[in-house]
C-alpha cells in the first residue's frame, strides 16, 4: 500500500436532522476554518506519521493559529473566547481528521490551560497562558500512574515540604506529549494526603519525561512517562486555589466534552467515506450500496451518529449556561467514542479488503477509537458514573 495516502479529502460534513440551523454564525465559520486547516494539513500527512508512529510535531503551531487551543477560554489568557458549542465543533472537525491531533489540542487547551487558568496564581497565568496558547510552549497533564490509573485517589507521587519548595517524588504513565513538552501540569499528594496540582518546567533537576513506544493506537500522538527524582518545586508553582481530586476531575469534565465532540468527528469520516465508498463499488453488477445489508449499515450509522449529535448540542448547550453536569458529560463521553467505534467497524467491512489498508482512513480511526474509549476515564468507568448518579450507589470500590 501507498506509504504517503493520496486521499482526495471531499468531506463536507453529514447534518440528517438540520442541526446547523441551531448553530450560529460564528459556530459555523469555525468549523469551516478548521475543516479547511484538517484538509490542508492533516489528511495528506496523517497516514504517513501514523504509519511511522511519529508526533507530527509541526502542527501544534498550526493548531494555535486556528485558535484550537482552549477555544472557549478568555482571550486575555490566551484562549479563543468562543463558547462551549464552538469548543465541540473545533474538535469534532480535528477528530475527523485523526483523533491524535485532537488530543494534541484536548491536552494543551483543557488539562494545561484550563487548570492554569482557573486554579493558579495571577503571575502564573501571565507566565505561561499566553505561550500556551500560541504554541510557543507545549504542556502535559500527569494524572495516572503506574499502579492507579482508574482509581486516581491511590496515586503515590507525593510533595515534602521543604521551606519555600515541595521536593517531588514519584512517576506518571500514559501521558499525552510529555516527551515534547516544555512543561507538566502535575498532581501529587502531600504529606497530609491531599492532592496539590503545580507546574513542573521540562529542566527541573531529577525530571525526565521519556517515550512510551509500540502503541497500535493513537500512533500520530506522542506518550510518555513523568519521572520524578526528588525535583525540588517552588511553592510559587502550585496551585493556590485548589486541593483534592475535584481539581484533576474538574479538567477531566473540560477534556471529556471535548471528546464527546471529537468523537463524533472520526465517525462522520468513516460513515463518508463508506457511503461514497458503497455507491462506487460494484459487485454482482450493482453497487454495493444496492444491497440491503450495506444500506443496513449505513442507516443504523447515520441514525446513531444523528442520536450523538444532538447529545453533542444539548450537552453544549447546558455547558453554555454552566448546567452540564459531570455525570451528564460521563454519559455523552461514553455513548459517542462508543457509537464512532461501531460505526468505524461496520464502515471497515464495507470497504471489504481495502477497508483495512492506509489508502482509507478507517482502520487508523478504530485503532485511535480503541485509545479515546480508555483515556479520559474508561467506557466502563463511565458507565458507573452513570450508575451512581441515577441509583446514589457507589459501586467502585
Ligand atoms: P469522588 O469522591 O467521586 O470525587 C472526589 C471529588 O471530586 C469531585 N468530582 C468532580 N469534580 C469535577 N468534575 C468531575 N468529573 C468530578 N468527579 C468527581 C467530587 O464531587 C468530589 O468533590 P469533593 O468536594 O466532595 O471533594 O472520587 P473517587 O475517588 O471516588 O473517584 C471517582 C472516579 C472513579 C469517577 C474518578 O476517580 C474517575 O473519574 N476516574 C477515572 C480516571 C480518569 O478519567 N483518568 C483520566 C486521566 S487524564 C487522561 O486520560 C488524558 S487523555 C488526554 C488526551 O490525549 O486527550
Ligand atoms: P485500569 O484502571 O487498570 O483499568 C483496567 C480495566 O479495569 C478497565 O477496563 C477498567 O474499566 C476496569 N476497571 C477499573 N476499575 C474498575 C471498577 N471499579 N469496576 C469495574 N471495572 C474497573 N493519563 C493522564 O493522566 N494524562 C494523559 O495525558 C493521558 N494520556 C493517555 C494517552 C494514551 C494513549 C492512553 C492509552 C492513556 C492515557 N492516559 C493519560 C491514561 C488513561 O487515562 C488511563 O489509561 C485510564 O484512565 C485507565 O487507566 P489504566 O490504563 O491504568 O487502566
Amino acid at each position: 500500500m501507498a506509504s504517503v495516502n493520496q486521499r482526495v479529502d471531499n468531506y463536507e460534513g453529514h447534518d440528517y436532522y438540520n442541526l446547523d440551523e441551531l448553530l450560529n454564525e460564528d459556530h459555523l465559520l469555525a468549523r469551516q476554518a478548521v475543516r479547511d486547516w484538517v484538509k490542508k494539513e492533516v489528511t495528506p500527512i496523517i497516514e504517513d506519521y501514523s504509519d511511522r508512529h511519529v508526533c507530527p510535531k509541526h502542527l501544534f503551531k498550526g493548531l494555535a493559529e486556528i485558535g484550537a487551543f482552549g477555544p472557549s477560554l478568555p482571550t486575555e489568557y490566551g484562549g479563543g473566547g468562543m463558547d462551549e458549542i464552538a469548543y465541540g465543533i473545533i474538535m469534532q472537525e480535528l477528530e475527523r481528521g485523526d483523533s491524535g491531533v485532537r488530543s494534541m489540542a484536548s491536552v494543551q487547551g483543557s488539562l494545561v490551560m484550563y487548570p492554569i487558568y482557573r486554579f493558579a496564581s495571577e503571575e502564573q497565568k501571565r507566565k505561561y497562558l499566553p505561550k500556551l496558547g500560541n504554541g510557543d510552549f507545549i504542556g502535559c497533564f500527569g494524572l495516572t500512574e503506574p499502579d492507579h490509573g482508574s482509581n486516581p485517589a491511590g496515586m503515590i507521587t507525593n510533595v515534602v515540604d521543604d521551606g519555600d519548595s515541595y521536593i517531588l517524588n514519584g512517576a506518571k504513565m500514559w501521558i499525552t506529549n510529555s516527551p515534547v513538552a516544555d512543561l507538566a501540569v502535575v498532581w501529587a499528594k502531600n504529606e497530609e494526603g491531599e492532592i496539590l496540582g503545580m507546574v513542573v518546567e521540562k529542566d527541573a533537576k531529577g525530571f525526565s519525561a521519556p517515550e512510551i513506544h509500540g502503541k497500535w493506537s493513537l500512533r500520530a500522538s506522542i506518550t510518555g512517562e513523568l519521572v520524578f527524582e526528588d525535583v525540588r518545586v517552588p511553592k510559587s508553582q502550585v496551585f493556590p486555589s485548589v486541593k483534592g481530586l475535584k481539581g484533576p476531575l474538574s479538567c477531566l469534565s473540560k477534556a471529556r466534552y471535548g471528546i464527546a465532540w471529537g468523537a463524533i468527528g472520526a465517525a462522520l469520516d468513516c460513515y463518508d467515506v463508506a457511503l461514497k465508498y458503497s455507491q462506487q463499488r460494484e459487485q454482482f453488477g450493482r453497487p454495493i450500496g444496492a444491497f440491503q445489508l450495506t444500506q443496513k449499515k449505513l442507516a443504523e450509522m447515520i441514525t446513531e451518529i444523528t442520536k450523538a449529535q444532538l447529545l453533542a448540542w444539548r450537552l453544549g448547550s447546558m455547558a453554555n449556561i454552566g448546567k452540564a453536569s459531570p455525570a451528564q458529560i460521563s454519559m455523552a463521553k461514553r455513548n459517542n467514542v462508543h457509537m464512532a467505534l461501531t460505526v468505524a467497524r461496520e464502515a471497515r467491512q464495507i470497504l471489504g479488503g481495502m477497508g483495512i489498508t492506509n489508502e482509507y482512513p478507517i482502520m487508523r480511526h478504530m485503532m485511535n477509537l480503541e485509545t479515546v474509549l480508555t483515556y479520559e476515564g474508561t467506557h466502563d468507568i463511565h458507565l458507573l458514573i452513570t450508575g451512581m448518579d441515577v441509583t446514589g450507589f457507589n459501586a467502585f470500590g
